[in-house]
């Protein structure tokens, strides 16, 4: 294994065929927190723990809190230099793909092209009805997108009261935090489907036990399998502890790929462990990635 940036120019110089398998790390210093280790906690709750079916079913309005946040946050996030670095990557090359596992949209607002990013776990942009008679799917960018959602301002916060502040300069409570009390929200507040005005909207994100989109399992099926060797796979800011996404990067190797990993920490490496054609690039992916692919 090596962190040798030389050799991994000189091999992404003569690749053809490039994947990328991102992760929450590569969104971390636009200030959006990962799902596991520090800052994985919501309030009391483990991230993942919301990011269910069960959850959405047992405490659909505490789940469209946690969502409707993230929502905000990512809107007011903007992309870092590694988004950037990937999206002008994707553009120059001519066989690259990202499977980006993150929901958060600033791979779309880095100018990433369409056609060379597959969205693993949909958006937190998408909205589909619950319904079972309704097959509506759709995206939304409002926010709040119910009014019940919106994120109370800090009344103890002198720009708060100040008309000499805009809206924008308002602060406001920051409701991730267990100390802070969280607006009572009921099911008749949040979002209904535009289609049949019955069905309670939900994130357009695919949950623990949800089979992923099968367009993208086809189009990343279809980029793997279609020719005989992927050349390289890049493993960016993820723990890659999530089927099927971690799972690509074993079938990746399985075409020939080295793999480089650019991740915060030394022990999130991939599951089956790095092996000596590897790279490890150790650090804040916004930092190295630009580096890296220049
Ligand atoms: C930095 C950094 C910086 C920080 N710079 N780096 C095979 C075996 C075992 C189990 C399964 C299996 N196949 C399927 C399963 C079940 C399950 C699964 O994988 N479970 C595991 C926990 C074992 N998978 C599923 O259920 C999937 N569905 C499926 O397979 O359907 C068919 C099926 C169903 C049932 C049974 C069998 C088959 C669906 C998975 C959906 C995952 N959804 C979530 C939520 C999405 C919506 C939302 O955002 O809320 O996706 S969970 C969450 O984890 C989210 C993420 O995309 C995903 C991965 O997390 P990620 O991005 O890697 O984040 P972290 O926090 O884990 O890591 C961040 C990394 O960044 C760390 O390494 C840091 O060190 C690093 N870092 N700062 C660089 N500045």
């Amino acid at each position: 294994m090596s962190s040798d940036i030389e050799s991994f120019a000189a091999h992404l110089q003569s690749s053809q065929r490039i994947l990328a398998l991102i992760g929450a790390g590569l969104s971390a210093s636009s200030g959006l927190p990962t799902f596991r280790g520090a800052g994985g906690l919501w309030r009391t709750h483990d991230a993942t723990s919301l990011a269910t079916p069960e959850a959405f079913s047992r405490d659909p309005g505490l789940v469209w809190q946690f969502y409707s946040y993230r929502r905000h946050m990512a809107l007011k996030a903007q992309p870092n230099r590694a988004h950037l670095a990937l999206a002008e990557l994707a553009r120059k090359h001519p066989a690259f793909l990202a499977l980006s596992q993150n929901v958060d949209g600033l791979s779309q607002r880095a100018k990433h092209p369409a056609e060379k990013l597959q969205l693993l776990h949909g958006s937190l942009f998408n909205v589909k009805c619950t319904s079972f008679y309704c097959s509506y799917h759709g995206q939304n960018f409002t926010d709040p997108i119910a009014p019940a959602l919106k994120i109370p301002l800090d009344e103890s916060d002198p720009t708060t009261k100040d008309a000499l502040h805009t809206k924008q300069d308002r602060k406001e409570l920051d409701i991730a935090d267990a100390e802070v009390r969280l607006p009572s929200v009921t099911t008749a507040d949040l979002p209904l489907c535009p289609k049949c005005q019955e069905g309670l909207l939900r994130p357009g994100v695919v949950w623990f036990g949800e089979s992923l989109p099968s367009k993208v399992l086809n189009a990343v099926d279809s980029f793997i399998n279609d020719s005989e060797k992927i050349d390289l796979i890049m493993v960016i800011g993820t723990s890659a502890s999530v089927y099927p996404a971690a799972a690509y990067v074993d079938d990746a190797r399985e075409k020939g790929a080295r793999v480089a990993v650019i991740n915060a920490a030394r022990a999130d490496e991939p599951a089956g462990g790095l092996d000596d054609n590897d790279w490890f690039f150790e650090g804040d992916a916004a930092q190295i990635l630009p580096e890296i692919l220049k």
